[in-house]
């Protein structure tokens, strides 16, 4: 097929791939903004190069003409969480959307590869908008854990390097890494809330200052000069208490004042 071919063919591939990856990366930033903690910790998005379609196409015994129908991971999407109870929560959040329909799922972690390889993986269609009218297409979401993603992708590099032929003491080295990593998504679970509790006061803490330098910055267009700079000093009075309740009373006081601006310009 001509190359020319093979780009209007994964145009819609790509155009997928940047659109969900946008709106997951929105989900990150709605938590964040919100204060809350986010099932989501990165988002990345990548269509399968022409030389692995290729590769997969002819593994499978997949003939080019229904390659887009049979090979169902040329968008593919890559979602990273800190914690196992994450990924189920993504699951879900991905479930009850209406732009994308899952179509199949497969759950490596409760049932891992022979590899030692865990992660969750969902085929869904998603519809994008191209010159020729609307394009449903499969993509394929892969959700898992940071300390997976870890694995993974060592694991990923290895099997290109040595392709069949991977030396037995290294496979057996990288099903006891597998098992570690086991070992170590269950220990970060225990220590879940603890790591939420301080991720949200982070996050809170983070918003908050942001509303309060907003405010000043608005002042400084409407209020008397001294009386900005006065609010400043006590503002780093007390950010540097490090006191979150101090912080939110103080950003409470300054929506006042604002307001109070705001009610006298439109006098
Ligand atoms: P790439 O380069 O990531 O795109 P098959 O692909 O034949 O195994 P199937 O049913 O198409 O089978 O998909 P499956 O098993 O759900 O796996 C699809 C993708 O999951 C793979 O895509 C890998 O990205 C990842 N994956 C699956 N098994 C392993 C594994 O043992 N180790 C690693 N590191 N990743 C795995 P591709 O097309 O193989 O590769």
């Amino acid at each position: 097929m001509e190359i020319q071919l093979w780009r209007e063919i994964l145009e819609p591939y790509a155009l997928a791939v940047d659109e969900m990856s946008v709106k997951f990366n929105h989900i990150i930033e709605s938590y964040r903004k919100a204060g809350m903690y986010s099932p989501i910790e990165q988002v990345t998005g990548r269509v399968k190069t022409i030389s692995s379609i290729l590769e997969k196409a002819q593994k499978k015994n997949i003939p080019l003409e229904s390659m887009e129908k049979s090979i169902e991971d040329i968008a593919g999407i890559r979602i990273i969480c800190q914690f196992i109870d994450d990924i189920y929560k993504v699951v879900d959040l991905i479930r009850n959307r209406t732009d994308m329909q899952i179509i199949s799922e497969k759950d490596y972690i409760t049932h891992k590869k022979s590899s030692g390889y865990r992660s969750y993986h969902l085929i869904v269609t998603y519809t994008v908008e191209t010159l020729y009218g609307p394009k449903t297409i499969h993509a394929e979401i892969q959700i898992r854990t940071l300390a997976m993603n870890f694995w993974a992708t060592i694991e990923h590099s290895l099997q290109y390097k040595y392709k069949q032929n991977m030396p037995d003491v290294l496979r057996k080295r990288l099903h006891n890494a597998a098992d570690a990593i086991v070992v170590l998504d269950d220990e970060m679970s225990s220590v879940r809330g603890e790591i939420m509790d301080a991720q949200n006061s982070f996050n809170i803490r983070a918003n908050i200052v942001a509303d309060i330098l907003t405010n000043i910055q608005n002042l400084y267009k409407v209020a008397n000069k001294r009386e900005v700079v006065k609010i400043q000093d006590e503002f780093f009075r007390i950010y540097e208490s490090e006191d979150l309740k101090q912080l939110e009373r103080f950003n409470k006081e300054l929506d006042i004042i604002s307001e109070g601006y705001r009610a006298q310009s439109l006098r």
